[in-house]
């Protein structure tokens, strides 16, 4: 008889969780799923406030299995968070996906048991459990992070962070709302409150760049049409930059003229979406001339639509105030035109910082305001904060958390040295800060699962990541990312959102295609860069091999960056945008 309850504990019932699931027990794995909501869905349990809404479009942001999108019509094409509770009620329906799943049961910690080859896993409320193996699926945003704000728990209103919002809601009608936070929650909150709130105050401290959605209602003709293209559509996601079903231009921006750029840029921008973030050239990412061509386009199309110049400064100021691109933009649907509304008010917190909240509000340089409620839209602990956030032991004696203090440490963004058999899905120094969580679900899922099969068919207990591996993984990612316009940005991809973090490029910048192919050839060479069982450390990497295969990227990039600023003349520059 086995020592341990189930081959594989899968932790989280969002997209990459519910997916794991699904197809390790049609493996014949025994597997069980642990999640800490009440409900399945993942963020899109905890995401419930007023507007929350995904900024991928269907249909890459759905299952790509046929026996769940030949049946699931939705009726927008960037839905919000009640249809796709609805979604994921559906697929737990389809694919008989509950009766595995343990809810309201938060993974506490694991220990590596050594001699078994196995975790213990603790779980909250009590109980522990054994696994050989364990996957996380806890998401890029399960650990919430509010800033230190003198006085905030004095407040008597109410005060909710966006991915905390009561699950009961929490109507805004006649009532003063502050909004703290302009990412891509603050935006769609404050769309909402300003036409609900009695009176809405939203406090900015970096403006964000923000691209139209261009929302598109949905109906069963049209789908029965677009449906006919879908397994083509999904099959092209692993060819592509963001796991999206278009990809980043090819050819050069800096080899078209200054029209053919601005006609490229007016297609892009007319798509919606994240096309003009990564359907455009790679160049906007990389050189600071293209990308100021960028800005410039977006500044102008968002200053026409601001009537009040004092407060296009603060949304759209003439000078960029980082590479456009290098926060992940937002998605919004008439958000530039609220703050012409006389409910609607806009503190520029470096101008007017707050200096504590109060019993009544927030009370900032210039004075005091009163408010009922305090929405918090300041984001997440980003893309490592959810594993950290699990005391997990591995085999030094080591938390994850320990082990990561002065940066993460993976190899493939899915492993770590002295954590054998375990495995995280949009983990650090992968792509899935550039990608989407149904695409990331699935195919870096699917390397998962064949991993594990090829494990169990070659009776393999055990694997885990070399520190030599690791290293290179690291040094491809920092050296990506050192050639990007990314580390310009104070941002969660750099881990710059939260104080005392490691600053380092949290999310792989080569794409994910390029990722996959890395994976896949580490894979094919036998989990080249893992130990396997209790083998000493694998054939040396060294240049040539799969895993270096980057360097062609890196070439171009470095290409690119020769190429910098000198393409574009200073007269080219400013005529870059369009009003
Ligand atoms: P984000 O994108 O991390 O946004 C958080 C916002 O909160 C951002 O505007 C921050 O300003 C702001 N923030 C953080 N700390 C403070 C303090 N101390 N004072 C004022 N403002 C602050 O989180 P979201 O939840 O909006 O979105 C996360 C992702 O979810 C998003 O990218 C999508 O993929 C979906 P900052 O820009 O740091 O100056």
């Amino acid at each position: 008889m086995s020592q341990h309850d189930y081959d594989v504990v899968v932790v989280g019932a969002g997209f990459a969780g519910l997916y794991q699931l699904y197809k390790l027990r049609a493996l014949g794995f025994r597997v069980r799923l642990y999640e800490a909501g009440a409900e399945l869905g993942g963020i899109w349990y905890w995401n419930c406030y007023p507007g929350a809404r995904v900024d991928t479009h269907v249909p890459m942001y759905e299952f790509g299995l046929e026996e769940i999108w030949s049946e699931w019509n939705w009726s927008e094409r960037f839905p919000g968070w009640e249809e796709l509770r609805r979604y994921f009620e559906f697929v737990d329906r389809k694919l008989d996906l509950r009766r595995d799943i343990q809810f309201n049961t938060r993974v506490s910690g694991a220990t590596f048991d050594t001699a078994g080859n196995q975790w213990q896993i603790e779980l909250d409320p009590g109980e522990t459990v054994r696994a050989k193996f364990m996957v996380l699926c806890v998401g890029f945003g399960s650990k919430i992070f509010i800033p230190e704000m003198k006085g905030l728990e004095r407040f008597e209103g109410a005060c909710h962070h966006t991915a905390r919002w009561p699950q009961q809601g929490l109507d805004f009608k006649g009532k003063r709302v502050a909004v703290i936070g302009t990412g891509a929650s603050g935006v769609q909150v404050a769309q909402v409150a300003s036409r609900e709130a009695a009176q809405l105050t939203v406090f900015q401290r970096t403006p964000c760049l923000a691209l139209p959605m261009r929302q598109q209602k949905l109906d069963a003709a049209t789908l029965a049409e677009w449906k006919k293209g879908y397994p083509e559509r999904y099959a092209k996601r692993r060819d592509t930059f963001g796991g999206f079903d278009f990809n980043l231009l090819e050819g050069s921006a800096l080899a078209v003229s200054d029209a053919e750029r601005k006609a490229k840029y007016q297609e892009l921008w007319d798509e919606g979406g994240f096309h003009f973030w990564i359907g455009t050239w790679m160049e906007v990412l990389t050189n600071e001339a293209v990308n100021r061509t960028a800005y410039d386009f977006w500044r102008d199309k968002t200053r026409a639509r601001i009537k009040d110049p004092a407060i296009a400064d603060v949304l759209a100021p003439m000078e960029p105030p980082y590479p456009f691109g290098t926060k992940r933009p937002s998605l919004e649907q008439g958000y530039f035109e609220i703050f012409d509304q006389d409910n609607v008010r806009l503190v520029d917190l470096n101008a007017d910082p707050i200096e504590e909240i109060t019993a009544r509000g927030i009370r900032t340089r210039s004075g005091e305001q009163a408010f009922d409620v305090i929405v918090l839209a300041t984001g997440f602990d980003a893309v490592s904060g959810g594993l950290t956030n699990i005391d997990i032991r591995g085999t030094r004696g080591q938390t994850l958390k320990q082990r990561w203090v002065e940066g993460t440490r993976t190899y493939l963004g899915m492993a770590t040295a002295g954590f054998p058999n375990l495995l995280y899905l949009y983990g650090p120094q992968s792509p899935s800060g550039f990608c989407n969580g149904p695409s990331c679900a699935e195919l870096q899922g699917d390397w998962v699962l064949r991993c594990l099969s090829d494990l169990r068919e070659k009776n393999i207990d055990r694997i885990e990541a070399t520190e030599m591996a690791e290293a290179v993984w690291g040094q491809i990612v920092q050296g990506l990312g050192e050639m990007t316009l990314f580390p310009r940005a104070n941002s969660w991809y750099m881990g710059a959102n939260v104080p005392g973090k490691p600053r380092e490029m949290l999310n792989y910048p080569g794409g994910l295609a390029l990722y996959l192919q890395q994976c896949e050839a580490v894979a094919d060479k036998g989990y080249e860069g893992f130990a396997l069982d209790r083998e000493p450390v694998p054939p040396t990497l060294h240049q040539g091999q799969p895993v270096f295969e980057v360097a062609r990227l890196m070439a171009a990039l470095q290409a690119s960056h020769a190429a910098d600023a000198c393409a574009i003349s200073p007269e080219n520059e400013n005529a870059g945008g369009v009003a």
